[in-house]
């Protein structure tokens, strides 16, 4: 293969309203400037040889820059002009920045770590409707963290059932349902009549303690169906709609969020996002997808446990992540952070502590598996996230809230 220095340009003073930048993090038997002239090659030319079609001068204008070489990281950028927003959009960013480079044999290991875009490519994309702000007026919850249930199990529930559960969840003081990432209209819970059982029951919610809770509704499918299907269950009385950002695409989102006719937020699962973020080596991080459904218009997205959960996770990449959500340079609404995956009452403090109280925690067992059932187990999280609100130890404000000492009982208490 044949790779040139014109794609160094170590040191140069780039514009960064002219450019894409990217920070790629390499493994690599070879030089570290073979490998960035690698990347900047394979996103470029397209090619491992020389051309007859190549136009120089176009080419030198249009060419990936690798601006900066430190350690294992290289920086490369790319004139916006090889961007093509309004028929592209984020598909064909990524095929720019995120593409054939991962399959480079010469390269073991490469994992897109951020990305930065310029005004121009961020004024293409309207950012969320509602992100905290907007769900948090909806919730009339102006500062305590949110704090839901996903239903379990995942597979099974009718959808009477599934209705019941998120009553007694809003019964015992959760504040946002959703689907799970795996349901959508099966025979067991088809859609349509999931929405309606769900709606009636945030109404008797309401009437009955005053207290208001959201539920999304997963509409993840097909491109051509996803604004039919979201429009059908916001008609039959969504409260709020969830997208599997990854397995539908990003564009599901972005669709979701720029219709008008869409009128509720969209909570975005990362469901398969481990495949691609996992490997530190290579793939890429959270980081640089959290900042693309934040421009494609998510209102509330997965962003771990801070190493707290279930998932694997690492604490230094999810506080990025979380920064990604609500950084104000990009100009768009803030992001709200979701919380989820093994989480009971015991780790809410924790989670506050690391994550701040614009969080939205999320649990799934943590709720349906208390020893006392779904009402019980809603309350025990609720009280978990109120006294560490107020900053009460959980096992002192346990003594007064029984759903909460049977929790820490039941999992742990730290
Ligand atoms: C968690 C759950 C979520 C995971 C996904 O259920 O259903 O899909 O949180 O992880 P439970 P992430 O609370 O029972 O463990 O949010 O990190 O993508
Ligand atoms: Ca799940």
């Amino acid at each position: 293969m044949e790779y040139s220095d014109k794609y160094l340009h170590l040191g140069e003073n780039i514009d960064p309203d002219a450019y894409v930048i990217c920070k790629y993090k390499v493994k690599t038997d070879l030089t570290m400037k073979k490998a960035a002239a690698a990347i900047a090659t394979e996103q470029s030319t397209g090619t491992w040889t020389g051309l007859t079609t190549l136009h120089e001068d176009l080419f030198s204008r249009l060419s990936g820059r690798v601006i900066d070489i430190r350690r294992d990281t290289v920086t490369v950028a790319f004139p916006v002009d090889d961007f093509s927003l309004r028929v592209g959009g984020v598909p064909q960013i990524l095929s720019v920045i995120a593409g054939n480079l991962f399959g480079l044999d010469i390269l073991k290991g490469v994992r897109l770590e951020d990305v930065a875009f310029p005004r121009s490519i961020l004024d293409a994309f309207k950012g969320p409707k509602f992100g905290i702000e907007g769900i948090r007026s909806i919730l009339k919850r102006p500062e305590k963290p949110l704090v839901g249930a996903i239903v379990k199990p995942k597979i099974g529930l009718s959808p009477k059932e599934t209705a019941e559960y998120i009553y007694e969840a809003g019964m015992g003081g959760l504040t946002n349902g959703k689907d799970d990432e795996t349901l959508v209209n099966q025979r067991f819970c088809p859609l349509e009549d999931r929405v309606v059982a769900i709606a009636e029951a945030l109404d008797r919610v309401k009437s009955e303690s005053n207290h208001i809770m959201i539920h999304a509704i997963n509409v993840s499918t097909r491109g051509d169906k996803i604004l039919e299907v979201a429009d059908r269950a916001q008609r039959l009385g969504a409260t709020e709609l969830m997208v599997d950002v990854l397995t539908c695409g990003f564009a599901a989102v972005q669709t979701l969020a720029e219709d008008p006719s869409i009128k509720v937020p969209i909570h975005v699962h990362r469901t398969m996002h481990a495949a691609i973020t996992r490997n530190k080596d290579h793939g890429i991080a959270m980081r640089p997808l959290a900042k693309l459904i934040r421009m494609c218009g998510g209102d509330a997205l997965h962003v771990g446990t801070f190493g707290v959960g279930k998932m694997m996770g690492n604490p230094r990449e999810d506080l990025e992540t979380q920064k990604v959500c609500v950084e104000r340079e990009v100009g768009y609404l803030p992001m709200l952070s979701v919380c989820s995956g093994g989480v009971h009452p015991s780790l809410v403090t924790k989670l506050i502590e690391i994550a701040g109280n614009d969080i939205q925690i999320q649990a799934g067992g943590g709720v349906a598996g208390h020893p006392n059932g779904v009402r019980a187990g809603a309350a025990a999280m609720a009280q978990a996230v109120d006294a560490t609100f107020q900053g009460i130890p959980l096992s002192l404000y346990a003594r007064d809230h029984k759903e909460l000492d049977i929790a820490l009982r039941r999992w742990g208490s730290e």
